[in-house]
């Protein structure tokens, strides 16, 4: 069985989150989602995320790709979830190109091509100038 692992935020739940895990799902048999808690992304300066960690984790599910969901809590715990979970592939978009190729001693690493022109700061901003 190939499991496949993929981190996000997931806030304010848009196209681009879907095909990504759809795309997720697609690279294995398992998928693993490992949601962002909230002082995780305090922590790495994103300061602007609107939905509650429970509304997150919900969108995920809801999608239907995704076989378990865990909180990524920490700098440094992909390696130790990928250990943990014995992952066979990390996937992430491409806005992330490089930025994990150190994890590619312990599993491959596969960037795909983020979805254009949605985002959650172009929700959040949109919904603000209505
Ligand atoms: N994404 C995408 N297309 C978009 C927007 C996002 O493919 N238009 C992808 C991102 O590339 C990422 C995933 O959706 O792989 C989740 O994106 P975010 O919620 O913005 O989370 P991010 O800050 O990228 O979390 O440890 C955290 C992760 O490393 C990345």
């Amino acid at each position: 069985m190939r499991k496949v692992i993929t981190y996000g935020t997931f806030d304010l739940f848009h196209q681009g989150h879907y095909n990504i895990l759809k795309r997720a799902k697609e690279q294995g048999d398992y998928l693993i989602v490992g949601v962002t808690s909230e002082s995780y992304d305090i922590e790495r300066g994103k300061l602007s995320v609107q939905d509650s960690l429970t509304q997150r984790i919900e969108n995920v599910k809801n999608t239907g790709f995704v076989d378990e969901i865990i909180i990524e809590e920490y700098l440094g715990q992909k390696i130790r979830d990928i250990i943990k979970y014995d992952i066979d592939v990390l996937v992430i978009g491409d806005d992330w190109r490089g930025r994990f190729d150190h994890l590619k001693q312990y599993c491959e690493v596969v960037y795909l091509e983020r979805t254009k022109n949605i985002s959650s700061t172009q929700i959040r901003e949109q919904s603000s100038n209505n």
